[in-house]
């Protein structure tokens, strides 16, 4: 299997995060990547290709363009404002204020197109989130060539961003725009499975009106867990998007055998669904030893995962999302792609 990767997600660092009332030294660190990196080389998954450049054009077509044209600007503005620390939020236009009214301050603007504090930048966080999208478009043209997988191992992650908002560590959505780039290329159909511990929110979030692209989510129940305001099991999309968007939530201390019930259900949807390609948002949170997350599997349960989506038969991309227990992350994402391997 090959793997994309390029060393500008490293850029991306030094960053704080909001948790418990505390700013704190980011979950979401460079060393993630080069801990997964270290692993494909150690287990010989096969050769590691640098991205292609690829104009923003697909990523235009799941999220709004002024969001698009907007994050290159960021860290630009952030300075011309003079403002000390990484750019972050603090104010967001909830119910009841106007969220049709765009500010032209840049920390107001964060706000406008984020729905928390968790995705900030730093001077090479443009750099980054591009070079991540490459990487994905880059795996995506792989498995389009006729290779039977790939992994596109992004960073930074992007499940939690949506058409027109960021968040949850996420800027460009890579999963969906993907998918979007396939269809666009000529598949009939496509699915997402997200098996990240978070509700992959802004997956859900663009695509939940289409029935072209199935979009199937195994995850921390919202009523309890990030990203909170979606990932119920009675969202299942509207107008012609109705039965094409399925939630697995489940509760805190998930293990094995309960969450592969969920794995086993949306694979058989996924396999009534009948798509030419299957994108998996692969998040290893879901590992007993997360530091930020509840689940309950072991290492030993990686493999598994990827055998069950082999036994799908499908072509596969492998897209890296979340995962924060930097010395088994390897392990975690590895096995997950030797076991779909054999
Ligand atoms: N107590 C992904 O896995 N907040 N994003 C966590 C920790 C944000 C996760 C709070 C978690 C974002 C891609
Ligand atoms: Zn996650």
């Amino acid at each position: 299997m090959k793997t994309v990767f390029s060393p500008l997600h490293a850029g991306h660092g030094g960053q704080m995060e909001l948790v418990a009332g505390e700013i704190v030294p980011g979950f979401e660190k460079p060393s993630r990547a080069e801990f997964i990196r270290a692993r494909v080389e150690s287990e010989k998954l096969g050769p590691i290709l640098a991205p292609k450049e690829h104009a923003l054009d697909a990523a235009k077509r799941v999220h709004r363009a002024d969001y698009i044209d907007f994050l290159p600007t960021v860290w630009p503005l952030w300075q011309e404002a003079g403002y000390p620390g990484s750019a972050m939020p603090f104010t967001w236009p909830t119910r009841g204020l106007r969220a049709d009214v765009r500010p032209t301050r840049i920390d107001a603007l964060m706000g406008y197109y984020s729905f928390d504090a968790g995705a900030t930048f730093v001077k090479g966080t443009w750099d980054a989130i591009k070079s991540s999208y490459d990487v994905g478009l880059t795996a995506a043209e792989i498995v389009k060539a006729g290779e039977r997988t790939a992994f596109a191992l992004c960073r930074p992650p992007g499940h939690h961003a949506g058409a027109a908002f960021m968040g949850g560590y996420c800027f460009i959505n890579n999963a969906a725009v993907v998918a979007q780039w396939y269809r666009d290329q000529g598949a009939a159909r496509v699915a997402i499975l997200d098996v990240d511990y978070h509700h992959g929110n802004g997956t859900q979030e663009i695509f939940y009106e289409r029935d072209d692209v199935l979009v199937l989510n195994l995850h921390g129940d919202p009523n309890t867990e990030y990203p909170f305001f979606l990932g119920h099991a009675d969202e299942r999309g509207v107008g012609r998007g109705e039965g094409f968007n399925h939630n697995y939530p489940m509760p805190a201390g998930t293990p094995w055998t309960k969450w592969s019930e969920a794995l086993e259900d949306a694979c058989n949807k996924l396999t009534a669904y009948g798509p030419d390609v299957v994108v998996v948002s692969l998040g290893v949170d879901t590992f007993e030893k997360d530091p930020i997350s509840q689940f309950k599997l072991k290492s030993e349960d990686y493999p598994r995962i990827g055998e069950r989506i082999a036994r799908l038969g499908l072509p596969t991309l492998f897209v890296m999302e979340g995962g924060y227990a930097v010395e088994e992350i390897g392990v975690n994402a590895v096995g997950v792609l030797t076991g779909f391997e054999g």
